[in-house]
């Protein structure tokens, strides 16, 4: 997979040459290609923002620089043999970056990431490119960043791992809590090592015990537990059948209980005096 990313920050990008993602690159898996926007700035200043039409707060990226460096990337890739780009735009008015379309991401040969400052990218860029190749804007949460660097390096990293030949045997993704083809999107429990005891705390019994039938249900039972506490939602959103009775037990056990439809809300909890 081809990556390419323009930026005023190139620095912020050096995490790109680090583990996992830097494995990829060095094992020929990913071709990143980091691009400077104020190489394509033809002012003493180096000027890449201008004033927001219709007035308001904050400045706004202009198109031209994005324009001439999107134009010579594209160009030096096509050049290079690849094909297929799409366009990755890092906003908070975007669409919830999920694994699901981590994915999606990961199927594609190359991505275009521009990362943007100040309050983003003149719109006119996007609609631009949008007419040449699919361009995804994409949110990583419901919180503002100060640009859209850190996004790229979260986007990058959940593409990378799923990227063949990228992560090995002993980390495979199969079962990651979020994979699409998930029973029930629940979140891992907890996880522990030697020592068997520290500071006083030991292993839950049933991990020791040998018993995989039995440790494969307390994990389930765990997960239930930490997915109902942090993330009710994916819960109320889950499909009835991915629920077994022992698990309709745990969710009982947890304070839930199922609707007419079969869909599990949470039992309303008794008001304290
Ligand atoms: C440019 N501020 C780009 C993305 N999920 C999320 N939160 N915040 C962003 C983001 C913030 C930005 C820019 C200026 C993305």
């Amino acid at each position: 997979m081809r990556l390419d990313v323009v930026t005023i920050f190139p620095e912020y990008l050096e995490p790109l040459n680090v583990s996992l993602v830097g494995k990829a690159r060095a094992r020929g898996r990913l071709d990143v290609h980091v691009h400077d926007l104020r190489d394509w700035t033809y002012d003493r200043h180096n000027t890449v923002d201008d004033t927001p039409y219709g007035g308001g707060p904050g400045m706004v990226m202009k198109t031209e620089p994005w324009g001439d460096a999107l134009d010579t990337l594209l160009a030096d890739g096509y050049e290079a043999g690849h094909t297929g780009p799409a366009l990755v735009v890092p906003t908070p008015s975007g669409r919830p970056f999920t694994q699901e379309l981590a994915v999606e991401l990961s199927e594609r040969p190359w991505l275009v990431f521009t990362p943007a400052r100040y309050e983003g990218i003149d719109r006119r860029v996007v609609d631009e490119y949008a007419t040449r190749m699919p361009v995804y804007e994409v949110s990583i949460g419901d919180y503002v960043l100060a640009g859209g660097e850190a996004a790229v390096l979260v986007v990058t990293e959940a593409v990378a791992r799923l990227l063949p030949g990228v992560l090995g045997n002993a980390e495979s993704h199969r079962d990651d809590s979020f994979a699409p083809g998930a029973m029930a999107n629940l979140l891992e429990g907890p996880v522990y090592t030697k020592p068997p005891e520290w500071r006083g705390r030991d292993i839950p019994d049933v991990l020791l015990s040998g018993h995989h039938g039995k440790i494969a249900r307390w994990r389930r039972d765990e997960a239930l537990r930490r997915t109902t506490a942090n993330r009710p939602d994916l819960i109320e959103r889950c499909d009835p059948a991915a629920f077994d009775k022992k698990d309709r037990e745990m969710l009982s056990i947890l304070g839930w209980e199922p609707e007419p439809d079969g869909r599990f809300w949470r039992r309303v909890k008794a008001v304290e005096e």
